[in-house]
């Protein structure tokens, strides 16, 4: 059964106060097991439409499920997208306060600075790569608002993909040199080395990624912009992290980045 009209206004103040007072809340499909993707889709769309009613401007998309492990997890077969807003953008010198999140989890990714708009529904990665004027390494911090980070697809899809904050490094290249697949990642909590792994892990290629995305949104209208900052997907498994941690992202080739938190 559809959502009826007003439903999904109550489910975005619900998601969106439990982002603003820090506190997990029951996943909505628990109340609405029959919420389908695109009603999620709408739900996002109207909490990010509240946050920039609050100041925030829309500056790129996050993807997320990239990895066939996360799929299989999750029990689906294709990925998702959310959107990122300029509030996320944390800097790589500033600690953050540990205070902001409910229970964060750090992921390794690859940042795509758009330099043209992107807009179809045939887009290819080779499209991407030469549209593309940067790559930059990342971390994307997640901050699920559900309890224990559990949820159904169309809980997360709803919930802004857990989207929370994201740092870019500040060494940025051009991708048309680079073999984005092959690249080694390797992320390490307080100088122990957590996950390892490669860009092959986002779809098999991190541009691969960013071309599902650009067709996704092509199915609705919508595209990417020049000046959008893509993050591809998580190159490996998310880990946790507990305040005055440092988290540290080194990449072949890329760079590193990394961020603390007190
Ligand atoms: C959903 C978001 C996952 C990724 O890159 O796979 C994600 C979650 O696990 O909370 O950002």
């Amino acid at each position: 059964m559809p959502l009826t009209k007003g439903i999904d206004n109550k489910i975005v103040d619900y998601l969106y106060s439990a982002e603003k007072e820090r506190r997990e809340v029951e996943k909505i499909s628990d109340q609405y097991p029959d919420l389908n993707l695109e009603e999620a889709y709408r739900i996002q769309e109207k909490l990010i439409q509240k946050r920039e009613e609050d100041g925030c401007r829309r500056i790129g998309l996050k993807i997320g499920l990239t990895s066939k492990a996360k799929q299989e997890m999750m029990g689906v077969h294709e990925a998702i997208y959310g959107y990122l807003t300029d509030d996320m953008l944390a800097l790589e010198w500033e600690p953050i306060n540990f205070q902001e999140w409910i229970h964060p989890k750090a992921e390794p990714e690859i940042a795509f600075m758009i330099g043209e708009d992107l807009l179809g529904t045939n887009v290819t990665a080779e499209d991407v790569i030469r549209e593309t004027k940067y790559v930059a390494p990342a971390i994307e911090i997640i901050d699920s608002r559900y309890v224990n980070f559990k949820f159904t697809l169309a809980d997360v899809i709803a919930d802004n993909c857990s989207s929370s904050k994201f740092v870019v490094g500040s060494k940025w290249v051009s991708p048309k040199t680079l073999n984005l697949e092959d690249i080694g990642m390797v992320m390490s909590k307080n100088g122990e080395i957590a996950q390892t792994s490669s860009g092959a892990a986002v779809l098999g290629h991190p541009a691969e990624s960013v071309a599902w995305l650009v067709n996704k949104l092509g199915e609705a209208g919508k595209g990417i912009k020049k000046g959008d900052i893509i993050l591809s997907g998580a190159i490996s498994e998310a880990i946790s992290f507990a305040p005055n941690d440092n988290i540290l992202v080194q990449f072949d080739e890329l760079g590193s980045v990394s961020f603390s938190c007190k």
